[in-house]
């Protein structure tokens, strides 16, 4: 049985995909956020913005599974952390412990900025649609990089929006299914033929945007459509983004943040040393 890294595991793509994958592979998990192991899985906690902790987590490991980050738009000196320093610091890791193969979860929002009414296929130029696109236009271009010129086999996948259903009028033509997603990442491992593969990450759904023809090409047939969750959501929806409306990326087109569903534990950390400080001082007034 293979033994798989996935980095970020303690976010929400990371635990459904624990769950998909749970006795197909050893999983080894990564995470600053603390986890609860289940059987077959071992648990590291790791900051991949570190280059010792990345080496530390790669080492034995049959492929890595990369979806550690920072998950949405929002401030640059986390995503510069995290998504950039992060993500090189996973590739380098892996090509120094001699890793071959990499998955990388990249992003709708590579490509964003197309409008919505266009179809989009894998070998469309990018269009990010904010930092965060940004940071995992990077993380693309580093696979590139890693596949060229150490001979890295690596699967990029652009995903749309892990649920168990679609949550809105937009993630009804980006949804994918917990399912999809673990055969996809399973076409990602097995492959044979896999040196530098760009799939989308999404269902079969009826309302999508993108050619996947490149994943077919290679294997995935999902099994979920969106359409029949459309009547429900598309009630639900409340109407008033005219921008978002027409880019495929949404509201990422145009806010400079969106609610992070995973704060990063440093940033409450890091609140603790000077909450420490003001009592300490206030102490010292107290003796005075
Ligand atoms: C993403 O890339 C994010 O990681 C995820 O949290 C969602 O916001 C998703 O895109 C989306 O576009 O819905």
């Amino acid at each position: 049985m293979k033994t798989i890294l996935i980095t970020g595991a303690s976010g929400d793509v990371g635990t459904h995909l624990r769950r998909e994958l749970a006795g197909k592979y050893h999983l080894r998990l990564s995470d600053l956020r603390p986890l609860k192991p289940a059987k077959g899985e071992k648990f590291a906690r790791a900051d991949i913005s570190n280059m010792a902790d990345a080496v530390r987590i790669t080492k034995g490991v049959d492929a890595i599974v990369h979806l550690g980050g920072y998950s949405v738009e929002g401030p640059w000196e986390g995503i510069l952390s995290a998504n950039i320093i992060g993500c090189y610091n996973v590739f380098e890791a892996a090509r120094r412990n001699g890793v071959k193969r990499i998955l990388f979860a990249t992003s709708n929002h590579a490509v964003g900025f197309y409008p919505r009414k266009q179809t989009i296929d894998h070998r469309v130029a990018i269009k990010p649609d904010g930092r965060y696109g940004v940071s995992k236009v990077f993380g693309e271009a580093m696979g590139s990089l890693y596949a060229d010129k150490y001979g890295m086999q690596v699967f990029l996948m652009r995903i749309g929006n892990v649920n168990p259903a679609p949550i809105d009028k937009r993630r009804l033509s980006i949804w994918l299914s917990p399912r999809d997603l673990a055969q996809l990442v399973t076409i990602g491992i097995e492959h044979p033929a896999i040196r530098f593969e760009i799939v989308y990450g999404v269902s079969k759904n009826t309302r999508s945007w993108y050619d996947n023809s490149n994943a077919y090409r290679l294997g995935y047939k999902p099994v979920d459509d969106s359409e029949i969750y459309a009547a429900e959501v598309l009630a639900k929806e409340k109407p008033g983004d005219p921008i978002g409306e027409l880019y495929q990326g949404g509201a990422f087109t145009h806010v400079e943040a969106v609610p992070n569903p995973a704060p990063l534990p440093r940033a409450k950390a890091a609140k603790k040393p000077v909450k420490r400080a003001v009592k300490k001082t206030a102490k010292k007034a107290k003796k005075k």
